[in-house]
Parts: structure tokens; sequence; C-alpha cells
């Protein structure tokens, strides 16, 4: 059992590590904290508890001993004096609900509600205040979206306060995940003040709805993870060679012949409702219809779309990627990319272009014919560029960003300033982030976190220890790197697993994508994720463990 002993190894070398010491950060135009008040149980976090089970880690946190009582007959969430949103604001009504469920809910709390012996006051009310003028209530968040937000907790009032809605999602998540239950049943939350903010701000989770259909129910439960850990968007690679589930209005061949059965699709209300839901939590869904590869399943229902294949003079009956040598691919693109940029709100597309098998079009003789004509010689990098170029021109014209994988940028496409290259391949990404924003393109790093690989042991330490601006590069470069992408690939995955695969695997990632990046501490982090991984469990999210242990709510 040498792999045991090399796990008992790194344990031993996570209690060597000196605690934590937590950032004064103060970044993005975010106000430095008022001057520490002149209490006595004011103090940085050492020995205190309430900070172990915080997920990620807030940029600055300080907690006093004093702690209140929340006694969930008395205690409310509500619009604070000054807000610009109100009980109007669906968003923040739908999310004062969700937490207090989340922090009262599932413990049958017993009546008549006693005092316990170890608060020291009473907190009665959670004042929520948005300070823009515009909260952005019944808007979808964006790449711009401003996710900072300020809670101070004494009694007998906690204030949130946050400039748009997606802040005060963000606050609300820490604000829970500060009370906890004590052995008696009480409700307890110490008095603290946190200001914190996303050290990036595309955070994101890659889910492969083709490899295997997901049921709605599994992606939606997992647009509740992300929001426990602060991820804001969800990738969806939506179809791929397997299967078409996607139900186009346009085409709606493409799904019923390309999915796996009539009942593994997405409808229109599938996908709005999935849409809303990562809406109200803070998260864009960007779709990914990935071409010219990758597309086995859209031959199916769309006739002359693949290039055919030729063993010698005839063609061979099998297919090859998308023909990029017909008008009428591209009045198909040019349709379905047009109802894809209605359907989904979010300002980017992701355009795929990643892993193009040459073999097919060298076998075909009128795509050899293409070739010579427009004088490419046998350079079929430059025919790929040739069709993505024409799909990323389609797709500007409906004024939609795009979002491609790093080969669209290798193989020297004309590409729009405000494209994102997502950089996946694991050999020497670093040397790949500096080419990209060398060029002056925005990038996003997948490569070292594709969480579709387990091994034995604690693998969560290998995504969070990823530093994702270390790579050659300016601060101009640095600043182009806005962000990451937990990959969950689907060959391995369906509803059955889709869960523990992912969490609390992901969290080491959400962490590192929105801590500051001084919050490397293992042992620290190996205590504070055992608790958020209990707390997931106990908000329903079947999320594995890290390692031996137990969790508190399993004995109730
Ligand atoms: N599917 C698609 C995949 C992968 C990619 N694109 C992939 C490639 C290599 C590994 C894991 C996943 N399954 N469409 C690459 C972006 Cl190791």
């Amino acid at each position: 059992m040498g792999r045991a002993m090399g796990v008992a190894g790194l344990l031993v070398g996570l209690l060597l590590v000196p605690a934590v010491l937590l950032g004064g950060s103060f970044g993005r135009g975010e106000p430095p904290p008022d001057p520490q008040p002149a209490l006595s149980e004011w103090e940085t976090a050492s020995d205190a508890v309430p900070e172990d089970s915080l997920w990620p880690l807030p940029q600055s946190i300080r907690t006093s001993r004093l702690r209140l009582q929340l006694a969930p007959e008395r205690f409310q969430v509500v619009h604070g004096a000054g807000s610009s949103a109100g009980p109007a604001c669906g968003l923040l009504q739908d999310a004062f609900r969700r937490y207090f469920e989340y922090m009262f809910g599932r413990s049958r709390w017993r009546k008549p509600y006693r005092a316990s012996p170890s608060a020291q006051g009473e907190l009665s009310q959670l004042q929520v205040v948005i300070a823009s003028s515009e909260p952005g209530c019944d808007s979808f968040p964006h790449l711009a979206s401003n996710e900072a937000y300020h809670l101070t907790v004494t009694e007998p009032v906690a204030i949130l306060k946050a400039d748009e809605v997606w802040g005060a999602l963000r606050g609300l998540e820490t604000f829970s995940q500060l009370v906890h239950e004590d052995d008696y049943g009480s409700f307890l939350i110490n008095e603290s003040e946190i200001y914190d903010f996303p050290r990036f701000a595309h955070r994101g989770i890659l889910l492969d709805t083709s490899r295997h259909y997901l049921p709605l129910k599994s992606i939606l439960t997992n647009l509740d993870a992300m929001a426990f850990n602060k991820f804001n968007v969800l990738h969806w690679h939506i179809v791929d060679d397997q299967s078409f589930p996607y139900q186009s209005i346009s085409f709606p061949e493409l799904s019923n012949k390309g999915a796996y059965s009539y009942n593994h699709v997405y409808t229109p209300t599938d996908v709005h409702l999935v849409i809303e839901y990562a809406r109200l939590r803070g998260i864009r869904v960007i779709p990914e219809f990935d071409t010219p590869g990758h597309t086995q399943s859209w031959g199916k229902g769309q006739k002359d779309l693949l290039t055919p294949c030729y063993s010698g003079e005839r063609p061979s009956g099998s297919f090859g990627p998308v023909n990029p040598i017909l008008n009428s691919t591209y009045d198909f693109m040019a349709t379905l990319f047009k109802e894809i940029s209605s359907v989904f709100p979010d300002a980017y597309i992701h355009l795929g272009g990643d892993e193009v098998s040459f073999d097919c079009w060298k076998s075909n003789p009128e795509v050899k014919e293409f070739m010579k004509k427009q004088g490419f010689g046998t350079d079929y990098a430059k025919l790929e560029s040739y069709y993505i170029q024409k799909i990323l021109d389609i797709v500007s014209s409906y004024n939609k960003g795009y979002m491609v994988w790093q080969e669209v940028f290798d193989n020297k496409a004309e590409l729009k300033p405000d494209t994102v290259v997502e950089v996946w391949m694991a050999n020497n990404y670093a040397h790949e982030l500096s080419s990209v924003t060398k060029a002056g393109f925005t990038a996003i790093l997948a490569a070292p976190w594709y969480l579709d690989y387990i091994s034995y042991g604690q693998d969560w330490t290998k995504y969070y220890r990823v530093e994702p601006l270390n790579f050659p590069g300016s601060e101009k470069q640095k600043k182009l790197l806005i962000g990451g992408e937990a990959c969950l690939w689907g060959e391995y995955v369906d509803a059955t697993n889709l869960t523990p695969r992912l969490w609390p695997r992901a969290s080491a990632v959400g962490e590192r994508l929105w801590s500051s990046r001084n919050v490397t501490n293992l042992q620290d982090a190996y205590k504070r994720l055992t608790n958020h991984r209990c707390r997931m469990l106990s908000r329903g999210i079947a999320a594995e463990p890290l390692f031996v242990g137990y969790c508190p709510h399993e004995a109730r």
C-alpha cells in the first residue's frame, strides 16, 4: 500500500504548515476597511472558529469573539434603508427565501426557542442594501458585473452592502456560511466584518451533455453547487459527436435524428429554465456549439453538412468535419447561430474549434480542388481558419462575442479583439497563455483543471496549487487572463456520478479563482473545505469526502 503511505505523508505535511495569514489587499476600486473598532473582542483570525468553514475565503475578514444568536422565528432578511432594490426585486426576494432555508430550514427548529448559553446578544436582521441606482434585478450577469460586497455583523442588525445584486448574492452566501448551529440546536454568528470581491471575473464549470444526457435536475443541482462556491459561468458543452440534445426551433431534425432519443433533448422551455435558474444565482450560461470537428451527430439531421470521406476514388460512406467548401454550410450556420444568439442571452457564444482532424478533408477530391483554388497549398490549418473565420463573422453580425478553444488562435484565424481564447492543452499551458496574451487576446485557463481525470488520493490539492498568473508576460498581459474553468467532460459521467465527481474537487478551483493570490495554505484549506463539503451535503449536494472523517449533521 505504497499509495496509502503517500496520503499519510501528505497529511503530516499539511499539519506542519503555519496558520494562514489573511490577505489585506483591497484592489479593484474597493475602499479600505474602516479602522479597527475600539472593541477588545476584535481580532484577526487565529484560534477563532467562525471562518473555519468559509469557502472560498473572502479577501478580508475580521471576526470578534462576541457571539450573537439568531432565532429563526424572529430573524429576517430584509431590504435595508437606502437600497435601490425593494420587494419588487424578484431576484433578491428569491435569494432571501433560499438562504433563510439554507440557514434554518433543514433542522426542524424546536419551539419554544431557548437562549443559547454561549451567545452574548441577538441578531434580529440582515439588511441588504444595493447602492447602485440600477440594481439589476431583471438583468443578466455579464463579464463586467460587480460581485463585490461588504458585510458587517454587529448587534442587533447585520448590513450587507453591494453595488449590484450580483455582489449581494455572493454576500448572502458568505453570511449563510458564517451562521453555525451549536450542540444545543441554537444558531450563532460571531460579530464580524468582511470585504470581498473576486480575483478573476470568469469562474466557470464546463458540463458536457452530449456524451451522456444530463437530466435537467442534475444541471440545476449543479447550478446550486456553483453558487455555493461563487462560480459564475456555466459553460454548456451542449452538443458533440455522440449526440445533439439541443432542440432547435429552426432545425428540429438535428435533435430528432441526432439526440440519443426523443426524450434525451433540451426543449426551448428546458433551456429557458436553466438560463433563469442560473441568472437568479448570478451565473451566466455560455453555450458551446463546437464546429467544424466534434460534429458527427449534426450530420444525422442535416444532409450535406459534413464532409464525405473518400477511400481511394469513392466515398467511403463515413463523414468528417463540417464541409467548409459549400455555400449551403454557411447558410445553415447563419440560421442556426441566429437562433442560438436569441435563445441564449449571454454576450458570448463558445464556437469550439478544437481537435479538427484533417484526414477526411485530405481524402476528398473536391476539398483538394478547393484548396488549390484558394491557394492554401496542402496547409489544412488554412482551410480550418477559412471556415472558422466565416463562422466568427456570422456570429459577430448578431452582435455576439465569441469564445474559442486555443487551436483557433494557434491556427492564426483573424480574431476580434474581445475574443476569449480558452487554453486547454496540458503541455506547456503557461507558454500558450503567454502567446495568447502577447497577441493582445483575453484568455481563460482550463488546462490544469480537467476534473474528468481521476486518480487515487487528494487530487484537489493539485488543482488548488495552480497559480494562474505564473506565466511569462508583462503586467498588461497578466490583466488579459480573466479567469478559468473546471471541465467535466462527459465520457464517463452521467447523472449518477456527476455531482460527487465535481464537488468538492471543483471547489478547489473556485477558491483559486475567487480568493487572494496568497491564500495557499493547504492545512487551512483542508479544514475549511472539509466543513464546506459537509455544508454542501446538508444542502442536498452529494459531494464526495476529501478523506477520512464524518459530518456533524449525519448524526441526526
Ligand atoms: N471533447 C471536446 C473532449 C475534449 C475536447 N473537446 C477533450 C480532449 C482531451 C481531453 C479531455 C477532453 N472530450 N469537444 C478538448 C477541448 Cl484529455
